[in-house]
């Protein structure tokens, strides 16, 4: 059985890229909602409506574990998705959240993320939960999201805008900031120039695939071997464009075989 994977759009990808990595062995199965982000504007209900509809097209498919790859669809529907599903959900705020804790050495730390995911304040009081001491500023960056689906790209140009979009973090004086929307290590080099090499970036859905990686083994659903499953074959879909997303998805994964 695969672990499903749901986004609003290419940004769960940067989640996926994590998992091949430190778990090759697991079959993926992706949806990204394109038509329909950016989720980051809307309002709670309707992202919980979206989130509902992705995750009910890939239980019909028999996923042993659900990532909630994106941190607008977790703020909104995490509790609810938890309460009413019978295999385990991973979110990727708590474990952003949990790393961000570990990595700060002054609790200033930062979050850019969505308007949704700001609104929700769930990094704030997650943040205030684990340390009360922590200091937190928080910037929603919609645009970041648009750069990050854009399939051309014009590299001088979009480091300036994403200097200009991160001024507020940069004068933050914050020493970690954590990529609280699952496009935005897709852009981590940009942003990395933007805020200065001494912040350290704290990449969210890299947090989660490691939960991931401890309830396979916890609960010993895990793929043993690949001579277990010679082939396994990874399924994505998209709501959108399917061209625009394979050129996307293969750049950023690396890969031609999609
Ligand atoms: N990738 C999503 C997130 O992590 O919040 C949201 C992008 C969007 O739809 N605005």
């Amino acid at each position: 059985r695969a672990i499903g994977y749901i986004d609003s759009g290419i940004g769960g990808l940067s989640v996926v890229k994590k998992a091949l990595e430190q778990l090759p062995n697991e079959q993926v199965y992706y949806v990204g909602d394109t038509a329909r982000m950016p989720y980051g504007p809307r309002q709670p209900k309707e992202v919980k409506k979206f989130t509902w509809e992705l995750v009910n097209f890939l239980t019909d498919k028999n996923i042993k574990l659900l990532v909630i790859a994106c941190n607008t669809a977790t703020a909104a529907a995490l509790d609810e998705l938890t309460a009413n599903l019978d295999i385990p959900v991973v979110g990727v705020i708590q474990p952003g959240v949990q790393t961000a804790n570990k990595v700060t050495k002054t609790q200033e730390i930062g979050v850019i993320a969505t308007q949704g995911t700001v609104n929700s304040q769930a990094y704030y009081n997650g943040l205030k939960k684990v340390n009360k001491a922590n200091h937190i500023t928080q910037l929603a960056a919609p645009r970041l999201v648009e750069i990050a689906e854009q399939p051309v790209k014009d590299t001088g140009v979009i480091q300036q805008e994403i200097i200009k979009i991160l001024s507020p973090i940069k004068q933050g004086n914050v020493d970690t900031l954590v990529l609280g929307c699952t496009h935005f290590p897709l852009l981590a080099s940009y942003i990395q120039r933007a805020v200065g090499e001494q912040v350290k970036l704290v990449d969210a859905g890299a947090a989660a695939v490691s939960v991931v990686a401890n309830i396979l083994k916890e609960q010993d659903i895990q793929h043993e071997s690949l001579t277990v499953t010679p082939q396994k074959h990874d399924e994505y879909y998209t709501t959108g464009n399917q061209k625009t997303f394979l050129k996307l998805a293969q750049s950023w994964l690396q890969t031609n075989s999609l």
